[in-house]
């Protein structure tokens, strides 16, 4: 698709650019004729305002794609409330705000599925944003991202800021958190199933009832969706991103054992909580406009493992932060 807003010689800052997500994107935009702006913790506390509005008042960016968020999985968010819903809104405000008083020409916030209520109507409509209660294990969440979005929104109106807002499904892929308390469950039962087969167990417990059905979308795929909304698309409504695909745990578990090449037996702990019952969203705007995801399940899981195997010795351990960046 040719045409809309030309990265060509801007200055784009990737906010959390250590976290997966953003390592995605510095990998995507590396092939882009732009400036790539980035900065670790140690440098740039993003809860802190001033500072942000000082380093963006020196560094100039002209485009911002926001991937710093407290981030974990079902048994992080439920546990650390205050940090998920306080870091988040800390971290979206600041850099909003200062985005505007730094007249940055275009900004993508990443929100999550979770934002949406817990029974909305599948696969999820972008619309349903708002009309029911909000799966409780990760509301603190999806309160700040929801609350992302409608800066975003409300930026466009009172300030006409090009400020864009995308709804990623469950990510997956290289740079993953694998700590088994704090992660998401791809990379906590791939872990679990390949230290299985390597000390020969013969089970492995999966939180929950294995029942719930989650949409899995690998990073990659996500970061050349970014892109394209930042080129393409300039609304006031959230973007899905996803596959429009969703899998039972259940079977996500069996899929992973045969990625791994283990073949014992599953047990359920239903002690752990579902969460939502399912998550499959609706990616016909996306798909509308042009974009749809190319890694399907079976390959993105078997590059995911290659990357999980070459990197287990140096894997981030117990950390859920992408905040911003470490
Ligand atoms: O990926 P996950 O932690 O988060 O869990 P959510 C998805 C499902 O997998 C739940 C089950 O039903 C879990 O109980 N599960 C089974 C496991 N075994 C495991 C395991 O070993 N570890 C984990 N983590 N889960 C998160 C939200 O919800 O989704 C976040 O809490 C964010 O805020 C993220 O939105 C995308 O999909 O339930």
């Amino acid at each position: 698709m040719s045409g809309g807003f030309d990265l060509g010689g801007r200055r784009v800052w990737v906010a959390g650019h250590r976290g997966m997500v953003g390592a995605a994107v510095c990998r995507r935009l590396a092939g882009e004729d732009c400036t790539l702006l980035t900065v670790g913790r140690e440098r740039l506390d993003l809860r802190d305002q001033r500072a942000v509005l000082d380093w963006m008042r020196d560094q100039r960016p002209d485009v911002v794609v926001l991937a710093a968020a407290r981030v974990g999985g079902i048994h992080a968010n439920d546990s650390q409330p205050a940090v998920f819903l306080y870091e988040n809104l800390m971290i979206e405000a600041n850099i909003i705000e200062a985005a505007r008083q730094t007249a940055v020409e275009r900004l993508l916030f990443l929100g999550s599925s979770c934002i949406y209520p817990r029974l909305a109507e599948q696969p999820i409509r972008e619309s349903s944003l708002l009309t029911g209660p909000l799966e409780p294990t990760n509301q603190w969440y999806a309160v700040a991202k929801i609350a992302g979005i409608k800066l975003c929104q409300a930026y466009r109106r009172q300030y006409g800021c090009r400020f864009i807002s995308a709804m990623p499904a469950n990510l997956y892929g290289p740079g993953d958190n694998f700590d088994l308390t704090t992660s998401h469950v791809l990379p906590a039962l791939m872990r679990k199933i390949h230290e299985a087969a390597e000390r020969g167990a013969e089970t492995v417990e999966v939180w929950g009832t294995g029942r719930p059905r989650r949409e899995f979308l690998h990073v990659d795929d996500l970061a050349d969706a970014l892109l394209f909304l930042l080129r393409h698309y300039d609304g006031e409504e959230p973007v899905n991103v996803g596959t429009g695909e969703d899998i039972a745990i259940a079977d996500l578990a069996r899929t992973l054992a045969d990625v791994v090449g283990w073949s014992g037996r599953i047990v359920y702990d239903p002690g752990k909580p579902d969460g939502t019952p399912r998550k499959v969203m609706d990616v016909s705007r996306l798909a509308d406009l042009g974009w749809t995801a190319r890694i399907g399940l079976t390959e993105g899981l078997a590059s995911t493992y290659a990357w999980f195997r070459s990197n287990s010795g140096t894997l981030r351990q117990s950390r859920p932060v992408v905040v911003p960046a470490a």
